[in-house]
């Protein structure tokens, strides 16, 4: 292939950078792996996507001479696009840890939560354009996808570099531009879609509508997406087989087309079959990540695991395994319950748990927990040591109060924590994001338990995913207005076609609810 139509990327291997290699041979463009710092100054355009904790970068890059090579490709102005990390490592140092490539003026300091802003950010925000960058011509007023934890601030030592700020609220850096080096916070390649032109401007961080895919084998052995009443998803019929909606890659696809800002993947029978034994799932996360450019995320089968050669696999080298294949998230259930009751029962972290160490790696913005609660009734509140609430209908013996039972193994087995000690405590351990099931409401459509949202919403301050009962779009400006959720999920009424995405997004502009503006 001609020079022309090539980009030199600088992966360092720190973590997934599948999506920014689709999403550049999806414009048409091969792609050059550099190999040495040579590869560097070579290149006629160079890609640096940043992954992982920022001094684990900087060590690789000054390890391999790649430090020196890149300040000298920037400060001759070649072309260069750096993502999320690659645009802060451009700054002199990180509150994360070191010293960065010193390019640019200020340090990068870490969100503060504690003025309500929940952290990391997480979603769909707007830009405040502030000088022509050529880059961001065709994103305007719409919403662009951010992850993260840190962020760079203005100053009148690096005012002349910025070109966008968003509003978190710290009004941060959003990208840079200096001639033909340009840097974006924000993740272009998981941005994508149209945008609806003319709908008013975007003004800040916008509520998710996630589509999720529970999958699974049947019992012919094809993985389909399938889907429970209260996590039973076999049909009511003499054979009793499992419910088939139909194949993961196209109905994720679908939901991309149709606007989902993200799609998520659990893999239902994870915790009894070993996932990396699972290459069918594998495949569904590459074939989606190569068409679908907003973030994935993966669950089921997160934990260590010894197949029956006796090969001893870590649930870092499990989640490695999803995140190459095109995860931008991974999502943990049964082993965050075993590490939040241990944590709980000992008050140490040991850093050996999957969540500790998935987060240590990947950051904490890569770890969903995924809870499977299951509403227990109480006549009085002094009758349970854990946490209950005033239920706004009671229990069918008049109760007026509940807990919400965490459970384990799809919900067969439950454990002696609730749901909101649980979010507490991962929360301690390092997860970025919390996915709220219930499995008294899963399937119902009646309705999110916008008790159970506002308790777990109100307890964290990470982002929480309310899922379970969307039936129609007016359950999903319920929880928005109710709790403080980031995003909802819905699974069975996208799979039957009973309400569309657009449809769900449609409604929550009417309420004047923001949205990500992403329209098929
Ligand atoms: O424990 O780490 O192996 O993870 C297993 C994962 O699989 C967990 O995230 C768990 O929630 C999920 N899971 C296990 N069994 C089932 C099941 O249904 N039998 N699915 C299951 C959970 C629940 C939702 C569902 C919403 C929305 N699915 O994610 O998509 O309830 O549904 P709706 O909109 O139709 O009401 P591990």
């Amino acid at each position: 292939s001609s020079g022309d139509s090539v980009v030199t990327l600088l992966d360092y291997g720190a973590g997934n950078v599948r999506s920014v290699r689709n999403a550049i041979r999806f414009l048409g463009f091969d792609i050059k792996d550099v190999q040495t710092p040579e590869d560097i100054l070579n290149a006629s355009r160079l890609v640096f996507p940043g992954v992982g904790a920022f001094a684990a970068a900087m060590e690789v890059l000054s390890k391999t001479g790649m430090d020196e090579a890149l300040c000298s490709y920037i400060e001759k102005d070649r072309p260069f696009l750096g993502i999320c990390l690659g645009l802060q490592l451009l700054f002199e140092s990180s509150e994360e840890n070191g010293p960065g490539l010193g390019l640019i003026p200020g340090t990068v300091g870490r969100f503060d939560s504690s003025n309500g802003f929940r952290v990391p950010h997480i979603g769909w925000n707007a830009l405040q354009i502030t000088k022509d960058s050529g880059i961001l011509d065709d994103i305007g007023n719409h919403h662009v996808y951010f992850v993260h934890s840190y962020r760079a601030m203005p100053s009148e030592d690096n005012n002349e570099w910025i070109s966008s700020t968003c509003d978190y609220g710290d009004k941060f850096i959003a990208s840079i531009r200096r001639g033909n080096v340009h840097a974006v916070q924000f993740h272009p390649e998981k941005s994508g879609g149209k945008q609806k032109p003319g709908e008013g401007k975007a003004s800040k961080l916008a509520k998710r509508v996630i589509a999720c895919l529970d999958v699974r084998a049947n019992d012919k052995g094809d993985l389909v997406v399938t889907k429970g009443d209260q996590y039973d998803v076999r049909e009511q019929t003499k054979e009793n087989e499992v419910r088939n909606l139909g194949k993961p890659v196209d109905l994720a696809g679908q939901y991309y087309k149709d606007g989902a800002d993200e799609v998520s993947f659990l893999n239902i029978t994870g915790f009894r079959d070993f996932p990396l034994g699972d290459l069918p799932m594998l495949q569904v996360l590459r074939y989606t990540s190569e068409n679908v450019f907003v973030p994935l995320t993966v669950g089921g089968g997160i934990r260590d695991f010894t197949d029956s050669t006796g090969r001893y696999y870590s649930s870092l080298e499990v989640a490695s395994e999803y995140f190459r294949s095109g995860a931008d998230k991974i999502s943990i259930g049964s082993d965050a319950v075993y590490a939040a009751e241990e944590y709980l029962r000992t008050g140490v972290k040991t850093g050996k748990t999957s969540l500790e160490q998935i987060s240590r790696v990947y950051g904490n913005q890569a770890v969903v927990v995924s809870i499977d609660p299951r509403r227990v009734y109480v006549k009085d509140p002094k009758d349970v040591q854990l946490k209950t609430i005033r239920v706004s209908s009671p229990g069918p013996n008049g109760e007026e109060y509940a807990w919400y039972q965490c459970t384990v193994n799809g919900g067969r087995e439950g454990r002696p924590i609730g749901a909101y000690e649980l979010a507490k405590a991962v929360e301690e351990l390092g997860a970025g994001e919390i996915l709220l099931n219930c499995i008294d409401c899963d399937g119902q459509g009646k309705g999110f338990d916008v008790d159970l949202v506002k308790l777990i919403s109100d307890a964290v301050s990470i982002p929480v995913i309310a899922s379970s009962g969307a039936g129609v779009p007016e359950h999903f400006s319920e929880v928005f207005t109710k709790t403080n959720a980031s995003a909802a999920l819905a699974a069975g009424i996208f799979h039957r076609k009973e309400v569309p995405v657009q449809s769900v997004k449609e409604h929550l502009l009417k309420e004047g609810i923001e949205i990500g503006k992403r329209f098929g």
